[in-house]
């Protein structure tokens, strides 16, 4: 998912390219709006930290841009080439590395670190329903 900071800021063409060259096959792709009961389920193992109320705020707070991908080993090579979830933390050549904002913070307190991608086989099955009803 490209998070409501990277569709603000037109990055759209730029990470589907980085993610194009990386090997990946885009299967499905659509710009949406999350509704805030969505970003809920999608972010229900945060229930309870202290960012998580600014971060269902953040996600709903525009559009998003969600997407189906398919490559081997696609879990691990996509969180490698997103790059950690801290940006300042994230390797030059990797999506928040190279694509971060001076301030990473929202005014909630949320990283904006541009996108999501699931960290498993059983989150993208629970989470590409969550996506995709709409
Ligand atoms: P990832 O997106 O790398 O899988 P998660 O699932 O741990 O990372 O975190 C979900 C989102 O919550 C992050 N992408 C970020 O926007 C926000 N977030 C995570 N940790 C923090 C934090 N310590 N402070 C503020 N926001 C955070």
């Amino acid at each position: 998912m490209l998070k409501p900071d990277a569709v603000e800021r037109g990055l759209r063409r730029e990470i589907f390219k980085r993610v194009r060259s990386a090997g990946f096959t885009v299967v499905e792709e659509a710009q949406i709006e999350m509704l805030p009961e969505s970003a809920k389920d999608l972010y229900s193992i945060h229930r309870g930290k202290p960012f998580y109320d600014g971060l269902i705020q953040f996600i709903a707070s525009g559009p998003v841009v969600v997407s189906i991908l398919e490559k081997n080993n696609a879990v691990l090579d996509l969180r490698k080439l997103m790059g950690a979830t801290d940006p300042r933390q994230a390797e030059d050549g990797t999506i928040r590395g190279d694509l971060k904002e001076e301030n990473i913070f929202s005014p909630m307190g949320t990283m904006k670190n541009l996108v999501h991608g699931s960290d498993s086989i059983e989150s993208a099955n629970r989470e590409i329903p969550i996506f995709f009803k709409a």
